[in-house]
């Protein structure tokens, strides 16, 4: 190699040095020693964070960029220590979220041999096969000068269009070959590329016109706002016509729950101003939003959504999920940002358009009056002081301690759902979840992502018991790197998610769904606050409700890593206005109002 040549895996490794990515994240093994040495050269320009699972890894990398708005990286071994990526990269695929995935193959001499680790029964070297349907597109340079082609590529492909995870999978040998003398440059690539684009003027003019005669319009927002960058042009518009916002799950946050026109949740365990509000609409405003069956009832009319007769306009950066689920009236392919500044300038242009917020009034009286209905419903529940604790209760006192600028990272289970229901976060990024692949473990891990994203916010991951156990090992990972987050273990000794569905849906037929003792029978767990302990991390356990917020008040002020372990009761799924069918088994009942039919 002459004197002036950089090797693949230094090529990689400048490269996103110069789009500036702070962190790698990830797990060695003998695939990935050549590119742990290019890293290990460039140690004062990127830092290298060292796991102990590798879809930690990729969780973290996810919530880094729901968190900062910045892509990193991954880095994992050949085999088997990529093979533990595929869930994370599902994960921000389907949530839209872009990370680069450095994955070690054998060397290119040895495909098709059999080489340890090869996946070689079906193709040579076939890790790309392996994640083709969980990422947006896999690279794979066989030659170290394809490097520079392949690292700019895969970048442009990950942060264009729809963002999303890309896997750039080297071969051993690659890291180590003469790539280049240099580096693709960013700023004549990537860095200059903007894909927020805008509607169609006719589209505008034409939303514009809808949105001025409608009658009882909403507006439901999703993800698309929040990483978009849309929140303050959505609000702008909202207060503009007085239109009230609701959001799906993933969409929460993108308006201050607490902003008046804030309508809520839509979904099963939505409230009844936002599913009615919703269902009774004569317009409904798409923004970035999806329409899965969890926003949407099932897509069974007249709980959530009742299109048609409800007309849709739908704005979406990518036009495959335009008219997936619901006819629309208007589609139109936009970036919603561009698309809100568009119909901004063209409200502004037009004269006369009168007095909005007088139009809008009785509309907005009308939801006043569910939001009152559905407030008496649910206040029993904010005083319930049983324990376990009563998780209604338990999401409102984790809520209630956790600063404006608190980072609230979820996992999957029935704790996410009472948490989206009764938390109220004020920013697009207060609450994160994930709601299109849904791992257990996402928020275990992904909120060491976030206190590397914001070190000086306070970053909490509120996780179920099996979630916590399946991914324990971030308790190392946090001591390791000094991140004073906290896990609030919501321990109901259960998969108490699945464990409803069986109750729900199959007689109570349950099997595999609870943790219990051999010979007590008696629920079981391990001491989670002791295993914190065993780490070095300070745990506690509460029981009561009203030591709940105490308990996560005093782990915030300490600034440590540190654990709660709340039992919480298990027997309850959180109602809302909307329902959930899974097919050939039936659908849940509302917990509140009916199914609106039109006349
Ligand atoms: C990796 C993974 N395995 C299985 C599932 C299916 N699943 C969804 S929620 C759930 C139960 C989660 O239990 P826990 O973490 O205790 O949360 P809880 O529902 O009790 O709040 C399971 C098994 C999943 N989403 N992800
Ligand atoms: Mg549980």
């Amino acid at each position: 190699m002459s004197k002036n040549m950089l090797d693949g895996g230094q090529v990689i490794v400048d490269y996103l040095v110069r789009e500036k990515v702070p962190y790698v994240f990830g797990l060695c093994g003998h695939g990935n020693i050549g590119f742990l040495d290019a890293l290990y050269e460039r140690a004062n320009d990127i830092k290298t964070i060292s796991v102990h699972h590798e879809s930690v890894a990729g969780f973290m990398a996810d919530v880094y960029y729901r968190v900062c708005g910045k892509p990193t990286a991954t880095f994992t071994s050949c085999g088997p220590g990529s093979a533990n990526l595929p869930i994370a990269l599902a994960n921000s695929f389907l949530d839209s979220v872009p990370f680069l995935a450095v994955t070690g193959n054998v060397p290119t001499g040895q495909f098709n041999r059999g080489a340890f680790q090869e996946l070689y029964r079906h193709y040579q070297a076939d890790f790309p096969s392996t994640v083709r349907a969980y990422c947006k597109r896999v690279f794979q340079p066989t030659r170290g000068d394809m490097v520079p082609l392949a690292i700019r590529q895969a970048w442009k492909t990950m942060v264009t269009g729809r963002p999303g995870p890309v896997v750039l999978d080297v071969p051993f040998d690659i890291f180590k070959e003469a790539a280049a003398e240099e580096t693709p440059k960013p700023e004549e690539w990537n860095a200059n590329i903007s894909c927020r684009c805008g509607a169609d003027p006719e589209g505008v003019t034409k939303a514009v016109d809808m949105l001025l005669a409608a009658k009882r319009p909403v507006i439901l927002v999703g993800q698309g706002v929040k990483y978009g960058g849309a929140a303050a042009d959505l609000v702008r518009l909202a207060e503009r016509l007085r239109i009230p916002v609701a959001w799906s799950a993933s969409g929460t946050g993108a308006i201050d729950t607490r902003h008046p026109l804030a309508l809520g949740l839509i979904a099963r365990n939505g409230p009844y101003q936002a599913n009615h509000a919703a269902r009774t609409a004569d317009l409904l405003l798409a923004l970035g939003v999806r329409f899965d069956d969890r926003t949407s009832s099932s897509w069974l009319p007249g709980y959530s959504f009742t299109i048609p007769p409800t007309k849709l306009i739908h704005v979406d950066i990518d036009p495959d999920e335009i008219a997936r689920n619901y006819p629309v009236e208007l589609g139109l392919m936009a970036d919603v940002r561009t698309f809100l500044q568009q119909v901004l300038a063209e409200l502004e242009a037009r004269d006369g358009i009168g007095d909005a917020a007088a139009a809008r009034a009785k509309w907005l009286d009308t939801i006043d009056g569910y939001r009152r209905e559905w407030n008496a419903f649910i206040a029993p529940g904010f005083v319930e002081d049983a324990s376990p604790i009563h998780p209604q209760r338990a999401a409102h006192e984790i809520d209630k301690a956790l600063p404006e600028d608190a980072i609230l990272v979820s996992d999957i289970g029935v704790h996410h759902n009472w948490l989206i229901q009764f938390c109220t976060p004020r920013r697009p990024d207060s609450l994160i979840g994930s709601m299109g692949f849904g791992p257990m473990g996402f928020g275990v891990a992904g909120v060491l992502g976030a206190q590397f994203a914001a070190p000086e916010r306070p970053c909490v991951s509120v996780c179920g018991d099996g979630a916590f156990f399946m991914h324990a090992s971030v308790l190392g990972t946090a001591v390791e790197y000094d991140l004073p987050v906290i896990w609030v273990v919501w321990n109901n000794f259960a998969y108490a998610s699945i464990r409803g569905l069986q109750r729900g849906y199959l007689g109570g037929r349950e099997l595999a769904t609870d943790f219990r003792h051999p010979d007590t029978g008696t629920p079981y767990n391990p001491d989670f606050a002791a295993m914190a302990r065993s780490a070095g991390i300070e745990g506690v356990n509460v029981d009561r409700a009203a030591d709940l917020s105490d308990a996560l008040r005093t782990a915030l002020a300490s600034r440590r890593p540190y654990l709660i372990n709340a039992n919480i009761g298990a027997d309850k799924n959180p109602g809302g206005a909307g329902v959930w069918e899974l097919p050939g088994l039936g659908q849940s009942q509302p917990a509140f109002g009916g199914r609106y039919q039109p006349q």
